[in-house]
């Protein structure tokens, strides 16, 4: 499960070369670990050989092809054109657009309309495409180039938007080939405050507080990268796309390693603004089939990011010339004592409580996608329990409005989107939806869905009770969407052939938090290429070609892939190797406290053992596990 090494990869593109699949002109969107059959990989010792093999997705002058290399017998395993589809968008790509807009003549003459005829203070950020059904664009490879005036700024991103103007680039070509005028024309006013320069002076520093582990870690490392933390195990690994990578884990309960998720990865993250606006309608962004959660992973900030003492793991990602570059502390992980008991009991005869303090172990990475940072964690406790949260942090996208507050004339058409957030600061509405693929197998690969849903059930006299609920288990038969009554419902997966000692299928729950639909019309061809969206959870049967909710190439695509397609042969789901996707999300309605820069909004939903063990595993924490008491 160890992700390619640098030397795997620079053999992958030898071997690719060699057999002339590739060139010198090649670009390399995707070069990632190929997994090997699950019951290869489970029934591997260690010690014993095994066979490696690279993905690689090409791209050469407006062709996309992909091929499987054999890393063990150095030759091509197979390859195949992909006409047709959009790879995700390389450095290169947006160096080129940038530099194209700000050199178009047409550009200029749109930007001289609202004052700019020196673009010293001009910064131009290329933003993804969209899906663009209904334009004459045909099937170039295209970034739309909003900017930005950086004058007394310090950061782009917090930069004035100019608004009304649009560069849309043929990255192929190098050329600017149409600038969208939508002829609004917004005269800029002076920046916030709080923008770049005039960020508010920071308080003085508190006492201390921190996380601290006196005697060290009992975090275990190993390889590339294994880590043990108490009862928990699973294995680590870098990709482009999906950021971190979480496979093998496993609780070891007695003597016996229990397989809980074969692996947990992001899937898709789905970001649609809800403005109309030309300049604004595009952005539909579909991050990690467009961008890659990997490639715009963030190094973390030692004591700030994650705590002092935290392990930091350095990950390595192939470049899009077929090289690697270093990902400094991508990744940290971290034991944080909660400040709350796990379990406690207060015993009133004796007046006093049994409880234990809690401490859990985080695997976190923050990609920075444009303005958004999204803290990821994968949090393990005692108890069984596995919660994963997104904090969404960073710097709202916002456009320049004339209006400084709500009572200006012009605030009320232009806070129908978005909401001010500062004076002249616009930020418009959107959703964020995140997909996770949890590959659950449950003490093997053979597990069923199972939704439990609360029924009223009605009482008669003589009891004096009218009603009470009972629990209605359906098993999901076919792979799907789960759409009917899925609100408050109790979504578990079972091995139904393993007991626990009270005879129940050993099982996991799915326990619902956070999770957001999406309302957007079918016809919108935004919401069809993220079709996953529409739904809070799909069950899919277990197949190694299917990773990514809105399909492998959602750049430019109009088309619904991924998950909807994914389920519509409608395989038998019973007693099957199943993949649940769950989608962990919300609605962003700005406001002035996103500025100037976003709390961190977490939300966040848990994959919580039901009937798995035969009693709480965390019963037998140690009581010495909580710090001495300070000395008063
Ligand atoms: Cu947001």
């Amino acid at each position: 499960m160890d992700a390619l090494t640098p030397t795997e990869i620079e053999a992958a593109v030898a071997v690719l070369k060699r057999e002339r699949v590739a060139d010198e002109n090649t670009r390399y969107p995707m070069v990632t670990l190929a997994e090997l059959p699950k019951a290869e990989v489970l029934g591997w010792k260690p010690g014993q050989p095994f066979r490696r093999f690279a993905l690689v997705v090409l791209y050469r002058q407006g062709r996309t092809s992909e091929a499987l290399v054999d890393l063990n017998g150095q030759k091509v395993a197979w390859s195949v054109e992909r006409p047709g589809v959009h790879p995700s968008i390389m450095q290169e790509e947006w160096d080129r657009a940038r530099a194209a807009t700000l050199a178009d003549a047409k550009w200029r003459a749109a930007m001289a309309k609202r004052g700019y005829r020196d673009f010293r203070n001009v910064d131009c950020t290329p933003l993804p495409a969209g899906p663009f059904r209904n334009e004459a664009y045909g099937s170039r490879r295209i970034l739309k180039v909003p900017c930005y005036d950086t004058s007394n700024q310090l950061h782009p991103l917090v930069g004035r938007p100019i608004e009304g103007v649009t560069a849309v680039v043929d990255v192929t070509a190098g050329e600017v080939i149409d600038v969208v005028d939508s002829g609004l024309v917004v005269a800029l006013q002076p920046p916030p405050q709080a923008y770049g320069r005039d960020w508010p002076a920071p308080r003085p520093p508190a006492l201390p507080v921190g996380i601290v582990a006196p005697q060290g870690s009992n975090i275990r490392l190993s390889g590339a990268v294994e880590i043990a933390w108490h009862d928990w195990s699973f294995h680590l690994r870098a990709d482009r796309r999906a950021g971190m990578v979480l496979s093998l884990v496993r609780f070891a309960d007695g003597a016996e390693r229990r397989l809980i998720a074969y692996q947990l990865s992001v899937a898709e993250l789905f970001v649609p603004y809800m403005d109309p606006d030309p300049a604004w309608g595009y952005r539909t962004h579909v991050d990690a089939g467009e961008l890659g959660l990997g490639y715009l992973i963030s190094s973390l900030e030692r004591g700030r990011d994650c705590p002092h003492q935290a392990a930091y793991v350095d990950l390595l990602y192939p470049s899009d010339k077929g090289g690697v570059f270093k990902a400094p502390r991508a990744v940290c992980l971290f034991e944080r004592a909660t400040g709350d008991p796990a379990w406690r009991h207060y015993d009133a005869d004796a007046e006093r409580a049994d409880s234990r303090p809690e401490i859990e172990l985080v695997a976190r990475m923050i990609p920075t996608i444009g303005n958004y940072d999204y803290v990821i964690d994968y949090v393990f406790q005692n108890r069984g329990d596995i919660t994963i949260r997104v904090g969404a942090t960073g710097i709202d996208a916002v456009r320049s409005a004339a209006a400084a507050d709500l009572e200006a004339p012009s605030a009320k058409a232009e806070t129908a989107h978005g909401a001010l957030v500062a004076p002249f600061t616009v930020a418009p509405y959107h959703d964020h939806y995140v997909s996770f693929r949890l590959d659950l197998d449950i003490d093997g690969q053979e597990n069923s869905f199972i939704a439990d849903t609360f029924v009223l059930e009605r009482l008669q006299p003589p009891n004096p009770r009218r009603s009470i609920w009972r629990l209605a288990s359906e098993r999901l038969e076919r792979e799907g969407a789960i759409t009917a009554n899925h609100a408050g419902a109790v979504w578990r997966i079972v091995n139904e052939k393993r007991k626990n000692r009270l005879k129940y299928a050993t099982g996991y729950e799915i326990a619902q938090g956070h999770m957001v639909q999406s309302t957007l019309a079918e016809d919108d061809s935004a919401q069809a290429r993220a079709a996953f969206s529409k739904n809070p959870l799909w069950v899919t049967v277990y197949d190694p070609r299917q990773r990514w909710a809105a399909g492998d190439y959602p750049n430019q695509s109009v088309k619904a892939e991924g998950l909807s397609t994914y389920v519509a042969d409608g395989a038998s789901a019973a007693n099957a190797d199943l993949v649940a996707w769950y989608t962990l999300g919300f609605r962003h309605v700005t406001r002035a406290e996103d500025f100037p820069v976003l709390p961190t909004r977490w939300h966040q939903f848990t994959l919580r053992p039901i009937h798995f063990f035969d009693r709480d595993p965390s019963g037998n924490l140690n009581p010495s596990f909580a710090p001495k008491a300070p000395s008063q």
